[in-house]
C-alpha cells in the first residue's frame, strides 16, 4: 500500500494580494511530494480552517507579505482547535509584520499565537520544506 502524500493548504491571509510566492511554493512543494491545496490570495483565518478541515490537512502555511498576518494571524490555532484540529502543523512566513521588527521578536509573537514554525524575511522555501518533513515524522519540537 503507498504511503498517502503529505496534504498540505497554502494561501495569503487578509486582503493581501502578493501571489508570486505563492504559486513557488504551490510548485516546491509539490516537486517535494505534497498534495497542496492552495487558497490563494485573500483569505480571512476560517478559509484555512474549513480547507483544513475538508481535506483533512497535515499542515497549514499562512504566507503574508505586507505585514497583515500580525492581526489575522492571532486566533487562527484557536479556532483550528475549537474544530478539533489541534495537530495540523502551522507555518507563517513572508514579511509577517508591518515595518522592520527584529527576527527574534516576531518569531516570538507568532509561537505565541500557536504557530509551530516562522519563517520571517527568509526566501529559502527548501529549508521549510525540510522542517515540515521532519515535523511530519517528530511531529514539532520546540524551536
Ligand atoms: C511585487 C510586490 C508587489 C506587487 C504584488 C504583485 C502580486 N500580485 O503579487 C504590487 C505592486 C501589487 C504590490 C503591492 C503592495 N505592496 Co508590495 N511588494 C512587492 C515586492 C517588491 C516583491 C514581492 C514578491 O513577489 N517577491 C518574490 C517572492 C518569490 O518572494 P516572497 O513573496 O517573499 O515569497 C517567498 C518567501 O517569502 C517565502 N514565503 C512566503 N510565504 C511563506 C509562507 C511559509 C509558510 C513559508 C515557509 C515561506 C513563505 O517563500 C516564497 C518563495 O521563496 C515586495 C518587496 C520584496 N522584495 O519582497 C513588496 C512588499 C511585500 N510590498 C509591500 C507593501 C507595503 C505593499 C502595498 C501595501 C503597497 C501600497 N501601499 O499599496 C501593496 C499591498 C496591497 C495589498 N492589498 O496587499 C511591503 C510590505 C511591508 C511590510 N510587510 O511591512 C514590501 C515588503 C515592500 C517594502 N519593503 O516595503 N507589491
Amino acid at each position: 500500500m503507498p504511503q498517502q502524500p503529505p496534504r498540505i493548504v497554502i494561501g495569503v491571509i487578509g486582503d493581501d494580494i502578493h501571489i508570486v510566492g505563492n504559486r513557488i511554493m504551490q510548485l516546491a512543494l509539490e516537486e517535494s511530494g505534497c498534495q497542496v491545496f492552495n487558497l490563494r490570495t485573500r483569505n480571512r483565518p476560517e478559509h484555512f480552517c474549513q480547507a483544513a478541515l475538508e481535506v483533512n490537512a497535515d499542515a497549514i502555511f499562512v504566507s503574508s507579505l505586507n505585514g497583515e498576518g500580525e492581526y489575522w494571524c492571532a486566533g487562527l490555532r484557536e479556532q483550528l482547535q475549537r474544530l478539533g484540529l489541534g495537530r495540523v502543523l502551522l507555518y507563517v512566513g513572508g514579511n509577517v509584520v508591518v515595518g522592520n521588527r527584529p527576527e527574534a521578536e516576531v518569531v516570538a509573537l507568532f509561537k505565541g499565537y500557536g504557530f509551530d514554525r516562522v519563517y520571517h524575511q527568509r526566501p529559502d522555501i527548501g529549508a521549510a520544506i525540510n522542517d515540515l518533513f521532519e515535523d511530519l515524522q517528530h511531529g514539532p519540537t520546540q524551536h
